[in-house]
C-alpha cells in the first residue's frame, strides 16, 4: 500500500489536524481536568461572540511556525449557539474537528466542489485571528468538521 496522494483527486490543501474542539459546560472546569490529569496548558483563551463561544486552546504538541495540534475546549455564551445546541442535544464531548490549510477559501472551494456543504459563503473569524469556516457535518459521515488558516 502506498501512502502517496491519488492524483486523480485534486488536492484540497489539507495538510494537518489543526484541532479537536470540545464542547463542555463549564470551561474553567474543563481546562483543570486537561491541566491535572495529562499536564496541558492553555496557550490562548478568548470569547468569540460570532460564534458564541468562551474557548480555551491547550497546545497538545508542535512548534511556533503553524505546524502545532490543540484541543479546543468550548463553552457556550448562549444556549441557541451551535456549542449551546449541541450540549442541550448531546451533553458534553467531542465537537468537531479542525484540519489546518495555508488557504482556508481555496480549500473551501474544493472541498464544496465535491458536494459537501461548506456553512460559511465566507471566512469567518476564529481563534486567535484565523480564518475557518465549517462543513455540514451530515455531509462528513456525521463529523463536523472545520478548515483553519491560521496565523500561528
Ligand atoms: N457533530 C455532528 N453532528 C451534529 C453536530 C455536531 N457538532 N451538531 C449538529 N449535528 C447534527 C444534529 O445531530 C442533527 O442531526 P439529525 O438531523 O440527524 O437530528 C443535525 O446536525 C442538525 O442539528 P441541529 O441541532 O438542528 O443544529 P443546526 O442544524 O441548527 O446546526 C450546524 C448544526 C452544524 C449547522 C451548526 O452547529 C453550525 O453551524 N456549526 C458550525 C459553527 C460552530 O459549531 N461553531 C462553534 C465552534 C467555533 C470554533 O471552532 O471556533
Ligand atoms: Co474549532
Amino acid at each position: 500500500m502506498s501512502n502517496a496522494p491519488d492524483r486523480a483527486v485534486p488536492f484540497s490543501g489539507l495538510t494537518r489536524l489543526d484541532h479537536v474542539g470540545i464542547a463542555c459546560r463549564d470551561l474553567d472546569a474543563a481546562v483543570e481536568f486537561y491541566r491535572s490529569t495529562y499536564g496541558f496548558e492553555v496557550e490562548h483563551e478568548e470569547v468569540n461572540e460570532e460564534q458564541g463561544v468562551r474557548e480555551a486552546m491547550l497546545r497538545i504538541n508542535g512548534t511556533d511556525d503553524g505546524g502545532a495540534t490543540y484541543l479546543q475546549l468550548l463553552e457556550p455564551t448562549r444556549p441557541d449557539s451551535p456549542v449551546g445546541k449541541f450540549l442541550e442535544r448531546n451533553g458534553e464531548g467531542v465537537h468537531h474537528i479542525a484540519f489546518g490549510t495555508g488557504d482556508v477559501a481555496a480549500s473551501a472551494a474544493e472541498v464544496g466542489g465535491r458536494g459537501v456543504r461548506v456553512l460559511d459563503a465566507a471566512p469567518r473569524r476564529g481563534t486567535a485571528g484565523s480564518q475557518i469556516v465549517f462543513l455540514h457535518p451530515k455531509d462528513c459521515g456525521g463529523v463536523l468538521t472545520e478548515l483553519v488558516q491560521s496565523t500561528r
